[in-house]
């Protein structure tokens, strides 16, 4: 099943049809006791909804913080260390890949987070910006999964690459994050063979396109979720992204006007544009 935030109001989808969800208060979704058992009852219950088609997609998020790991892939962990290289890199980022601890650092707030179809930026005070494609965990105040998403950790690469120190800044700003199009609800781990995929179009061209699976992230979602509740607590849950396993060659950097498209086979497609300048920017 999935679960679909819109303008007006919020839909279940399963095997192609959708239901309108009584409880508007996605927060209240969240915290739900049992999201999957709610959902199934609404499908087992409902006659499918003829609106779903013509409602806008809004971000599926309330008031949940957004977090995120590094370094969980071998290719993060090698592009990382290669882009600190002149900034005294050493092997830090082989260490992090390495130990028990994950890296987890904060993302986003709601309000810094796009959502399917809206626009993600690039900074001003940045020369090489990439997207980073993210199995996405929506975890409930009790710690559990309880769905995902495909994420979106835009980075700043000269800027993270500059000074580690400088990481906030290279991946914490307005519209620097996104999320959708919508949660799977399911709190079984997902396949090691699911893939993730992205295409970068520049004028309708794809300028970058990869792929890996989930076969090739180090950490189990479940210990990066444990490790996220220790000592922490989240009224609201939250979302935690994954690490990313694809980075683009070191010559590519977004421009204004690309699109992206983030591809994980049982959630959807999250497609954003790119735009600089002041929040609310089209190009
Ligand atoms: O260590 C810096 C950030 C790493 C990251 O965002 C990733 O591996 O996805
Ligand atoms: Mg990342």
């Amino acid at each position: 099943m999935k679960l679909y935030r819109t303008g007006s109001g919020n839909f279940v989808e399963d095997g192609g049809n959708y239901f309108r969800v009584p409880e508007l208060n996605f927060d209240a979704l969240v915290g739900h006791e049992d999201l999957g058992a709610y959902l199934r009852a609404i499908v087992e219950a409902g006659t499918p909804a003829a609106d779903f088609a013509q409602a806008r997609l809004e971000v599926p998020i309330g008031s949940q913080e957004v977090w995120a790991a590094g370094v969980t892939y071998f290719r993060s962990r090698s592009a990382r260390m290669a882009e600190s290289k002149d900034a005294g890199g050493g092997d830090f980022y082989d260490r992090v890949y390495s130990a028990e601890r994950p890296e987890l650092f904060f993302k986003a707030t709601p309000s810094r987070v796009a959502g399917p179809g809206s626009n993600v930026r690039i900074r001003v005070d940045a020369k090489w910006s990439v997207p980073e494609p993210e199995l996405t965990l929506l975890i409930n105040p009790r710690g559990q999964i309880i769905g995902y998403t495909a994420g979106n950790d835009m980075s700043s690469r000269d800027i993270e690459g500059e000074n580690p120190l400088y990481l906030p800044q290279a991946k914490v700003y307005d519209r620097s994050c996104a999320l959708g199009p919508c949660i799977l609800v399911s709190s079984d781990p997902l396949p090691s063979t699911t893939p993730i995929q992205i295409e970068i179009l520049r004028g309708g061209n794809a300028v970058f396109s990869s792929a890996t699976t989930l076969a090739e992230l180090k950490r189990k979602p479940a210990d990066l979720a444990a490790y996220l509740f220790r000592e922490n607590t989240f009224p609201f849950g939250a979302f935690l992204m994954t690490g990313t396993g694809i980075v683009p060659p070191d010559d590519f950097t977004l421009a204004p006007g690309d699109k992206i498209r983030i591809t994980i086979d049982p959630i959807g497609t999250l497609e954003n544009d790119v735009v600089q300048g002041p929040l609310g920017s089209t190009v």
